[in-house]
């Protein structure tokens, strides 16, 4: 049976697959691209702000795009084994495509480092999961050592075809909006991204589907900013583990695309990223994880300064968030914070009592 759906039958004629590329999709892609009225109204100007809601993918994150395109070219290859560096997501997305490829699936984690959610999905998919006394910098290295043995396929970003799959979203977002959008703000961590929504839009507009091009507006955690300190981090931290990275592979990619489409790269702490998480939930009803609302806090970030890249925005102008991976993946962080909680024993007059409603 021809599979019909997700990014490479969508999008064939603009990815590098053929007749004989055996497509390994779980329907990935076709995310919703979910207008937020609260957040356009904190823009202000008649401006519009829609979130493309990358959680909605297969395993909950927007690394299936490419994913399903490196584990189909492998497949093509004759590929029996693919390894991976992650922060989590990478992991998670890796061993599901590899178990539908068939194929064994080796992850090299940080150790301590990963939300719950992704360390699950990467067991149950079936992955052999390595954790190492060392950050994802030391697993990358460790995974680019082991890939150059003919048995393993590196599935990390630093093979082409996931730039390749991911590049999607930004024809997805066109194809929605029917133009590119004026901004187009996301978290970096590796970099990967932000390089593949880069050469999303410019192939479209190439091929004059979209007139514009957006403005590409990058966010890191102040705690792991290498690109934004200009020099690797030794020691990244932050709350939000995904992008907790101290060396970008796609280091090059990330300063084209904001340079050339006169962009904007920034820094957000933790407090930020956790308080735009904590308002894009209880306002527009999207739960995402940390490194994901770095756009979002960029997005606040960027509103409040005085020359920042959203000063003297035009009225009427589109912005984009990318957010990335889905608030399940790590609801740890969420519960060791303080929300309130009413106890109450199992009697009607008593939980009214506790809401203060008696
Ligand atoms: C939710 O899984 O690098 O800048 O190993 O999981 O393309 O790296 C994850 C990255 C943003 C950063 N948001 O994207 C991994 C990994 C989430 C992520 C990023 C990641 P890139």
């Amino acid at each position: 049976m021809n599979h019909d759906r997700g990014v490479i039958s969508r999008y064939r004629e603009y990815l590098p697959v053929s007749e004989a590329t055996p497509v390994v999709s779980l329907n990935e892609g076709s995310t919703p691209l979910v207008h937020a009225p609260r957040l356009s109204e904190k823009v202000g100007r008649g401006c519009q702000v829609f979130v493309k809601y990358e959680g909605l993918n297969p395993t909950c994150s927007f690394k299936d795009r490419g994913m399903t395109m490196a584990i189909s070219k492998a497949a093509e290859n004759g590929v029996k084994a693919v390894i991976c560096a992650s922060t989590g997501n990478t992991s998670a997305s890796a061993a599901a495509y590899a178990s539908r490829a068939g194929m064994d699936c080796v992850v090299i984690l940080p150790a301590g480092k990963i939300a719950m959610g992704k360390l699950a999905q990467a067991l149950v998919y079936g992955a052999k999961v390595v954790e190492i006394d060392g950050n994802f910098d030391d697993a990358l290295r460790l995974v680019r050592e082991i890939g150059e043995m003919e048995s393993f396929e590196v599935v990390n970003s630093i093979n082409p075809y996931r730039i390749e799959g991911q590049k999607t979203a930004a024809f997805e977002i066109i194809d929605v909006l029917g133009e590119a959008p004026d901004f187009h703000l996301l978290p970096v961590g590796n970099a990967g991204n932000i390089t593949a929504y880069w050469k999303g839009y410019g192939e479209y507009h190439a091929k004059g589907k979209s007139k514009r091009l957006p403005k590409m507006l990058g966010f890191q955690a102040a705690g792991s900013a290498p690109l934004y300190h200009g020099a690797p981090v030794a020691n990244p931290e932050t709350v939000a583990t995904a992008i907790r990275i101290g060396n970008p592979a796609s280091w090059d990619g990330a300063m084209t695309a904001i340079q050339d489409s006169g962009g904007h790269l920034d820094i957000v702490t933790d407090e930020e990223i956790l308080a735009g998480q904590r308002w894009l939930a209880s306002n527009e009803g999207l739960f995402i994880e940390p490194a994901s609302a770095a756009s979002i806090a960029g997005l606040c970030k960027c509103l409040e300064m005085e020359d920042g890249p959203l000063a003297g925005v035009e009225p009427g102008s589109t912005l984009v968030c990318t957010v990335t991976g889905h608030g399940l993946k790590d609801s740890d962080i969420i519960l060791q914070a303080e929300f309130p909680m009413f106890k109450a024993k199992t009697d009607k007059a008593d939980v009214l009592n506790q809401l203060g409603l008696s």
